[in-house]
């Protein structure tokens, strides 16, 4: 293949940018989408906005001779493509000392973590010029990383067969020659309440099924038995899934495990805590008096006391007590209280998923040490480019506190946008002196504020409800938001109709709506306030600080302190959540943005089917029409004069009025203009050029296509010639 190859996209290609489109209508829209989808064609630009849709087959567009052809290349130079976009967030740090970052957004399966990874190895291959070693280390720990994490944090659902439950923004630092020298990675919310518990059709984190796909090391885990008998990861009834090679994934985790630099025993302890936590979800109780309880041990190879303790490297008799009684101090007396049945089922899972938990912060800070600068060769200020890659507006058959995390975030993520699109359009037309008109579109700000304003948002009544000393319940939580949002837009209760109290398997009684922008979602408020508190009894931090295994240990410090020292109430997972959120949109908002706006062609997972009622959904609700307004409202193109005359040089090379050299400033660009009589429809900012209709712009683009047709030409038949 030649680069020219790669060049070409032909008319029957669709348009490239939308602002191209002669009329803005979503059936345009739709059509100009699926016209390049079936040509292999997913991306398509608003502006600087990449639209993406996922192929779910693999395509040749990612091949090293892409890379080169996109290297130091301006965006509208080459077809669409994710790495113009990476290349354009990378020039803009290396040209305007600007840091940038790359806000990939998109509903759940739309292809977000895999443009991460995309953008990744592509500022990896770009930047590997120089210093190639200590590079070479970076870019491959970086990339690497993501196998770790995505193992660790990523699960089958059913929307996705690899879907990231947790999010992650990732800092990529550069020196001042723009090379990298490290990087470090942030998450938001894992969903731990997977570990202990899955729909049906879903699975755990693929980590589990990793472990028991090696045959090898079963034996030194005690794990004997077929993964369809462990507890934790048979509810969904589906360990196996076409589509996921564990036994592979095992041995890519192992191979990045060794890359990023975790030694023996480290890798050893966090497949022991895989499989302790598969043990215990296999450790029941039996009731001793209505009140008591104790563990039943079933005195064969595959005890899961037994397990628990040796992979754990803590007693039998430590963990029993902790699981079925509590140590609890009052007025610096320590007395023990003996658990019920319940509370002792309901703390084996508050302990499994606090273990998996602390693993997951464990492996990423780990992981961060190892990205971390040099010190010795420490730079105070390092150019950055940040890349979001944070789990999609995700809607079940069952939607709970995580789902109402999960979609605020999105929430937080769109309204974002619609402030930094529009922000960007005004702030341009100002510095470049333009007068431009606003368009209206909707902002869902009003939703961000139903769920996170202090007081009076929906987290602070379930703060509220928290920290209410007594028995209060989910139902009076629902109670207290029903009461204060019933005049809300995006609220609404769930109204019972009478004889019909289950509502697929959900009790109707504990259910509320959000009107998201991106959809109507009923959340059932069972759990909240438990998932919301996220207590953890001290008793089990006291174990596993106890563990002789040295670096479990170490992920349990808060294990060590006295049994009565008092300690501050701490943040409801809600606010914290909150909090996060709140930070990341100021983290982002400080950073030139880039955006990729992912779609999803089908819930079919299948690279033949482009069902235009679920991409009809998605383009509205992303904004992607009031998107292509906004952009042509004023000004449908615009560009900086040296690139517009580099560009289009050749319409006005034939009359000679311009030399083939320059000078490329504001002068050369009107005599083009004035070539193609579209003087009337631009405007000459201070630096840029702006173009008004996309019909000059076609205009622009014919004639270039028209001038360099007897280059392509015998290209083309140099390129036939070859093959
Ligand atoms: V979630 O919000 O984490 O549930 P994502 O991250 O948006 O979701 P993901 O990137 O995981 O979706 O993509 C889903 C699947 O689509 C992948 O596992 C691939 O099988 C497929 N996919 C996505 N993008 C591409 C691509 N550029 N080329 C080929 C792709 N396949
Ligand atoms: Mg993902």
């Amino acid at each position: 293949m030649t680069m020219s190859a790669i060049e070409v996209e032909g008319p029957d290609q669709g348009v490239g940018d939308f602002v191209l489109l002669p009329e803005i209508t979503m059936d345009g829209f739709v059509e100009n989408l699926k016209l390049r989808f079936e040509k292999g064609r997913v991306y398509t630009y608003i502006g600087e906005v990449v639209v993406s849709v996922n192929p779910y087959r693999e395509l040749l567009l990612y091949r090293p001779e892409y890379i080169t052809s996109y290297k130091g290349c301006e965006f509208f130079e080459r077809p669409p493509h994710i790495f113009a976009l990476a290349e354009a967030a990378y020039r803009t740090l290396k040209q305007q000392s600007l840091n940038s970052c790359i806000v990939i957004s998109g509903e759940s399966g739309s292809g977000k973590t895999e443009a991460s990874k995309i953008i990744l190895r592509y500022i990896a291959a770009v930047t590997n010029v120089a210093k190639q070693a200590e590079i070479q280390r970076i870019s491959n720990i970086l990339i690497q990383t993501n196998v770790i994490l995505e193992a660790f944090g990523n699960s089958r659902t059913n929307r996705n067969d690899n879907s990231s439950r947790f999010g992650k923004y990732m800092d990529l630092n550069f020196d001042c020659k723009f090379d990298p020298i490290g990087g470090k990675i942030q998450h938001y919310l894992l969903e731990k309440s997977r570990v202990v518990k899955q729909q049906l059709g879903e699975r755990n984190f693929h980590s589990f099924y990793q472990l028991l796909s090696n045959k090898k090391s079963l034996q030194d885990y005690g794990l004997y038995l077929k993964p369809e008998n462990y507890y934790y990861i048979n509810q969904g009834q589906c360990c196996q899934v076409d589509r996921i090679d564990d036994r592979k994934d095992y041995q890519q985790v192992m191979e990045a495990f060794n890359i990023v630099g975790f030694t023996q025993d480290e890798i050893s302890i966090i497949w022991k805590i895989i499989a302790g936590i598969l043990h215990l979800g296999n450790l029941t109780f039996a009731d001793v008096d209505g009140e008591h309880c104790s563990i039943v041990r079933t005195n064969d190879q595959n005890d899961p006391l037994q397990w628990i303790s040796k992979l754990l490297e803590c007693e039998p008799s430590d963990i029993s007590s902790a699981l079925t009684s509590r140590v609890v101090a009052a007025r610096n007396e320590v007395f023990q209280t003996r658990q019920t049945i319940i509370r002792a089922h309901y703390g084996r899972d508050a302990l499994s998923k606090a273990l998996y938990e602390r693993l997951f912060e464990w492996l990423i800070k780990y992981i961060n040490k190892t990205l971390s600068q040099d010190d010795s060769k420490r730079i105070e200020n390092p150019c950055i480019i940040g890349v979001l890659d944070i789990y999609g507006f995700e809607v079940f058959e069952n939607n709970s506190f995580e789902q109402l995390c999960i979609n605020y975030c999105n929430e937080k993520l769109q309204q974002l946008f619609i402030e930094l699109v529009l922000k960007q359009e005004q702030d341009e037309y100002e510095s470049e002196n333009i007068t431009w008109q606003h368009i209206d579109y909707f902002n869902n700000k009003i939703i961000c504020d139903l769920i996170e304003q202090p007081r009076i948002g929906i987290f602070a009544y379930l703060d509220e409800a928290c920290q209410i000393v007594g028995t209060i319940t989910d139902d009076m939580f629902l109670k207290s938001i029903n009461t204060a949002f019933k005049n809300h837009n995006h609220y609404s209760s769930w109204n019972l109709t009478p004889g019909d109290k289950i509502w697929k398997n959900i009790d109707t009684n504990k259910l509320f709506l959000v009107r998201h922008y991106a959809g109507d979602v009923v959340y059932s408020v069972d759990g909240f306030l438990d998932k919301n508190r996220d207590t953890l009894f001290d008793d089990f931090k006291r174990l596993l600080f106890n563990s002789r295994n040295a670096i479990l240990s170490s992920m349990w410090p808060d294990g060590e302190k006295s049994i009565t020292a008092v300690t501050r109430r701490p943040l409801t997972a809600g606010t914290i959540f909150r909090n996060s959120m709140i930070n990341l949109s100021n983290l982002l908002s400080s950073k030139q943005p880039f955006y990729i706006r992912c779609i999803k062609p089908n819930d079919e997972k299948s690279p033949n089917v482009f069902n235009v009622t679920r991409i009809q959904h998605q383009i509205g609700y992303l904004g992607l029409l009031e998107n292509v307004r906004v952009r042509r409202a004023g000004f449908c193109h615009r560009v900086p004069y040296d690139r517009f005359v580099q560009r289009y040089k050749i319409i006005d090379c034939v009359r000679a009025n311009l030399h083939p050299n320059g000078p490329f400033n504001k002068e050369s660009a009107a005599y083009i203009c004035i070539e193609l009589d579209i003087s009337n429809d631009v405007v000459y900012g201070n630096t840029k050029l702006f173009i008004r209709k996309p019909i000059s712009l076609f205009q622009l683009e014919n004639k270039r296509t028209e001038g360099l047709q007897p280059i392509i030409t015998m290209l083309q038949a140099h390129l036939r010639s070859w093959i």
